[in-house]
């Protein structure tokens, strides 16, 4: 049993390729939906259109250019003493286009060399295969996710990553966000776009196409795992859900079931990508609803054989579910209200500890697997002022509680978790909004959402902070 974090515990940071990289036309790499996606506004939601625009500033394309100063990025992160980066690679530095036969070396090359020199500093790379970005070929011409031939497409990919990068990376992640697929709400619809590369047309039938192509991504994941496993038996395979548990806001029993029912709609997909079986109850909420899936004989087997090895979500915030609907404030994050007993962050995230040992409980005790905890941190507005380190106290506050938390799921309750990816290491352009002004990093990057800025790295107090966790093995 733990009576304290174990010696092999994964203390690590997260990042995404298409936050960070930049570079967006270099190195032979193709359009992605990301890179269609522009700045939305400050703390709005991202503007999509299916071309890049001339004479408009993309942040995302320039990132943080990270694949250009990858070699001292990683020095930094080594010096902190990470174990592990999660980061995700970008499907178009390998197909351009998703569809051609044979990849592109250069960026084969790139991610070698990256992962090369995580290792060299005993730094393991747990890889994302699709984090919010698909081939923007693939969306214009297929339609992303809601056509089952991208299956094949994405199995074409997952070949080559898992031959060219066999005793490189054992730890893989298909999706992240999956279940941020089948929101049907309008703030939602950017959220699908972001997981799915899903644009719906007008007079579409949204609750079809989203219950379809979160099918497709689960069917998809679960061939993975198989895959994964054919190609190194080393491979362990997992998929990211967001996790916002939802309490019910009063003490109405009528409350307490719409938020247990409103966590299940989440759920459903951890329950099929853990249990190797695209739940009953599922299909006849569907066919009740009068969606009829194309779901073929053969995928039950398919369930089956591709089981996940461990589960892995990301948490920020709870929610609060309420009879009254029209109650919820309109925010860029998520359904739900706001709890009167939490504080938030400017852009209205809510700020809960609690919630993550809430999540823990709930995925240990009705998976039974390990659990990796792939992305948890805070969003502040901050500047360079000419003291460094900058000083983010109020980020050390939200970490420490929240790494408290997962101390007491942990020992007290003895959840089954094998690491923690803080988000994130660096600062990066926000996924939800386009901006650069939002900034999650333990390290600052001296650049703006005009593009203005030298690109200097500045850890904060808070790197500092997580290195002395590190190597406490999280004492604090
Ligand atoms: C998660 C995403 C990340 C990251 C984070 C913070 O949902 O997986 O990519 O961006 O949220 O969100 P944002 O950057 O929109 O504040």
């Amino acid at each position: 049993f733990y009576s304290q974090f174990p010696d092999d515990f994964l203390w690590g940071c997260a990042l995404a390729a298409h936050q960070c990289e930049g570079a967006w036309n270099e190195g032979g790499k193709g359009i992605s939906t990301a890179d269609v996606a522009r700045l939305g506004g400050i703390g709005k939601a991202r503007q999509l259109d299916d071309s890049v625009l001339p004479h408009v500033h993309y942040p995302s394309h320039l990132g943080i250019d990270f694949y250009h100063q990858w070699p001292q990025d990683v020095k930094l992160l080594a010096e902190m003493g990470l174990k592990c980066l999660r980061l995700s690679m970008d499907w178009t530095r390998i197909y351009p286009k998703g569809i051609e036969a044979s990849p592109n070396p250069e960026g084969l090359k790139y991610y070698h060399a990256l992962f090369d020199a995580l290792l060299a500093h005993h730094i393991e790379p747990i890889i994302t295969i699709s984090h919010f970005e698909i081939p923007l070929f693939l969306a214009q011409n297929y339609g992303a996710w809601k056509n089952r031939e991208m299956i094949d497409f994405y199995l074409h990919y997952c070949q080559t990553l898992f031959t060219e990068f066999k005793g490189q990376v054992t730890r893989w992640l298909t999706f992240n966000e999956i279940n941020h697929n089948e929101n049907t709400s309008e703030a939602a619809m950017a959220s699908a776009y972001r997981v799915s590369g899903i644009r719906y047309d007008r007079g579409e039938n949204i609750s079809q196409i989203a219950a379809q192509s979160s099918y497709y991504m689960m069917l998809a994941t679960a061939k993975v795992v198989k895959l994964a496993h054919d190609i190194d038996p080393q491979n362990q395979v997992g998929c990211v859900l967001a996790l916002h548990p939802s309490y019910a806001f009063d003490c109405q029993p009528e409350t307490a079931l719409k938020s247990l029912q409103c966590l299940e709609s989440d759920l459903y997909i951890a329950d099929t990508l853990c249990r190797g079986n695209f739940p009953d109850y599922k299909r006849r909420q569907l066919a009740k609803r009068g969606l009829t899936l194309d779901i073929q004989p053969e995928d039950e087997c398919a369930f089956q054989q591709g089981k996940l090895d461990f589960v892995a979500f990301n948490y920020y915030s709870s929610t609060v579910c309420m009879l009254d609907e029209s109650q919820y404030p309109q925010g860029n994050h998520f359904k739900g209200g706001k709890n009167p007993k939490l504080p938030e962050t400017k852009w209205g995230w809510q700020i809960d500890p609690t919630g993550l040992r809430y999540a823990l409980n709930l995925f240990d005790r009705r998976y039974q697997l390990p659990i990796l905890i792939t992305e948890n941190g805070i969003g502040l507005e901050e500047k360079l002022s000419g003291i460094e380190p900058i000083e983010d106290d109020q980020r050390i506050a939200y970490l420490k509680a929240h790494l408290q938390a997962l101390k007491q799921a942990l020992i007290e309750d003895q959840v089954h978790c094998i690491g923690y990816c803080l988000w994130s290491c660096f600062d990066v352009i926000s996924a939800t909004t386009g901006e650069m002004r939002k900034r999650y990093g333990l390290i600052y990057v001296d650049q703006d959402d005009e593009g203005k800025g030298t690109l200097r790295r500045c850890p904060k107090k808070s790197a500092q902070w997580y290195a002395q966790i590190i190597k406490e093995n999280g004492k604090n």
